[in-house]
């Protein structure tokens, strides 16, 4: 079957939540995305075996579409892998006790060889999506990954779905305990929220965070920076400091600028931001408009169950991206395979056929196989 605007339209319809939810710029370019990912897979290289389609593919919607129970189903099966044992060698991740810390172990591990590299893009994609799987086959969870559209609730993070401390929430912000704002890149100090405490409401105000941290950044006392690994047992609150400051990086403009970026290493690096320029960019903003621990911690901050909304949102970004010119940007790669700045002389480059190490979270891929959202493992759309 050739593309057809009505299978589009039909596919764009088939989510009247989202439509009628606060829809905005990125919403129409995600439909125009849409549009042409369908039209694409036509035309694509056929690198991999797949049944996948835009039609058929599973569909992540935004958190604030969502009804109540649909939240609650995701929230339930977040329960589920934090109740469940881990599956990681405890001689590599001794510290890991659930099957949420195998996630948050890997991240740790791996830090320096998949952020501001060639792979931030897609090992973060296979992250995101290695942790929807484990919610469906090891938690019962029946629906998708959800994200979250940081421009919907910039402007007062706090009052959002996502943060407002409902049992339909992610849980709210932490107790106030006065303190300075973090550093949250090179030369980027921002103001400070009113939280640095312990999570005391929503689902997961009971939740332990048992890694990490190795990067703190919320200047409290008591929080103290693990030696070694990281991967050892540090069972403690989960800290938030909603940070207003840092959502101002994830507004409407911010996200929009990335579209017409042509390259790959340009959109990626302004997606991380121009810390020279005092730019913290929307990969950074979001992390730290959650700020506190571990949200704020580099290297783990999986650890904060957040997490996954905002690097749903980040590849959502990329795949808007992607599908806006998909002949020139799908199976496309630029960057080291190290973060720079370590003093390791010329690094090599990534390149399509390298290959990403997921222990037990998933299967190693290369690269190329982690391009497409409708090819090689995966098969999902956004909307
Ligand atoms: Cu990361």
């Amino acid at each position: 079957m050739r593309f057809s605007l009505s299978a589009a339209v039909a596919a764009l319809a088939a989510v009247p939540q989202a439509s009628a939810f606060n829809v905005d710029q990125w919403d129409i370019l995600a439909g125009k995305a849409l549009v042409n990912q369908i039209e694409y897979q036509y035309t694509k290289p056929r690198y991999f075996n797949s049944t996948c389609t835009p039609q058929n593919a599973a569909i992540r919607r935004e958190w604030g579409s969502l009804s109540k129970r649909e939240r609650r189903e995701y929230i339930d099966a977040v329960q589920c892998l934090i109740d469940s044992p881990s599956k990681i060698d405890p001689s590599f991740a001794p510290g890991a006790r659930t099957r949420f810390d195998d996630f948050v172990a890997v991240h740790i591990n791996q830090t320096i060889f998949i952020h501001t590299t060639g792979n931030f893009l897609t090992w973060h994609r296979y992250f995101t999506w290695a942790y929807e799987q484990a919610l469906r086959n090891e938690c019962g969870y029946k629906g998708y990954q959800p994200y979250w559209s940081w421009p919907k609730y910039a402007d007062d993070p706090l009052n959002s779905p996502i943060f407002d401390g409902s049992e339909y929430s992610m849980s709210g912000d932490g107790s106030y305990i006065p303190h300075e704002g973090p550093t949250a890149a090179p030369g980027i100090v921002l103001e400070p929220g009113h939280g640095g405490g312990c999570v005391t409401s929503g689902p997961f105000k009971n939740f332990t965070a048992n890694l990490g941290p190795l990067a703190v950044t919320l200047l409290v006392p008591g929080l103290d920076v693990q030696n070694g690994t990281g991967l050892d047992y540090n069972p403690r609150c989960l800290r938030r400091d909603i940070n207003v400051d840092a959502a101002s990086y994830t507004k409407i403009d911010n996200v929009l600028d990335l579209f017409n970026r042509s390259t790959i290493a340009d959109f990626q690096s302004r997606l991380q931001g121009d810390f020279a320029n005092g730019y913290l960019g929307v990969h950074s903003g979001g992390h730290y408009t959650i700020s506190g621990d571990p949200a704020g911690d580099f290297f783990a901050s999986p650890g904060d169950p957040v997490f996954y909304l905002h690097h749903s949102a980040i590849d959502r970004v990329f795949w808007t991206w992607q599908n806006l010119a998909p002949r020139e940007r799908t199976f496309v790669v630029e960057g080291p395979t190290i973060l720079p700045g370590l003093g390791i002389e010329n690094p090599a480059n990534a390149t399509l056929d390298d290959v990403q190490y997921f222990d037990v979270l998933a299967e190693d891929r290369t690269i190329r196989e982690l391009l497409d959202t409708t090819s090689g493992p995966f098969c999902y759309i956004y909307l």
